[in-house]
């Protein structure tokens, strides 16, 4: 695994424990998964009800693949894991990436606005400034908006343990001290 997906891994880790207890439960993404929805006003019902689905769905494939101990609980040596077989969770993330990126883009045009994005992203739990470099690394448009497309296949990416410098290493940049 490269030092940036190491980095990226243990960030992801830290936002994904919404309440902060230090291990990831059922109730981290029912957490997580109303505050991303909420960041969407503007989203059709079909599209916030995939959202909640897909975060749903992020927590089983974690409970069914990590949780090596059984305690219905994923800490975060188990999380680590994840990144040994990676195509386990590839269906999962591809899903979730989807349902974001649909969520950002309400009109279906393909393109999403930076507030939106900025808005979604900071739901998650993502730090403001790195998000705009990230925003600029996927090469916005003129009228700054960058493809759907991008979004999810920068999604994937940040998921994927052998990819290093990524677009979404941005998302890392002075987060590496706390999340460690
Ligand atoms: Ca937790
Ligand atoms: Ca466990
Ligand atoms: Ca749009």
């Amino acid at each position: 695994m490269s030092t940036e997906a190491t980095r990226r891994v243990a960030l992801v880790f830290s936002l994904l424990d919404a309440n902060g207890n230090g291990v990831l439960e059922a109730v981290d993404f029912s957490l997580m998964s109303e505050r991303v929805v909420a960041a969407a006003p503007h989203a059709e019902p079909a599209a916030r009800e995939r959202m909640r689905a897909a975060f749903e769905r992020y927590w089983t494939t974690l409970l069914t693949e990590l949780d090596a101990n059984g305690d219905g609980e994923i800490s975060f040596e188990e999380y680590t894991a994840c990144v040994l077989s990676p195509e386990r969770f590839e269906p999962t993330i591809t899903e979730f990436a989807e349902a974001l990126a649909a969520l950002g883009d309400p009109d279906g045009d393909g393109l999403i606005e930076r507030p939106a994005f900025m808005d979604l992203m900071t739901a998650i739990g993502f730090q403001r400034a790195n998000i705009d470099t990230l925003f600029d690394a996927f090469g916005p448009t003129p009228d700054d908006r960058v493809r759907v497309r991008t979004w999810v296949e920068g999604i994937k990416d940040y998921y994927s343990p052998d990819k290093a410098g990524i677009p979404g290493d941005h998302l890392v940049a002075g987060a590496a001290d706390t999340a460690a």
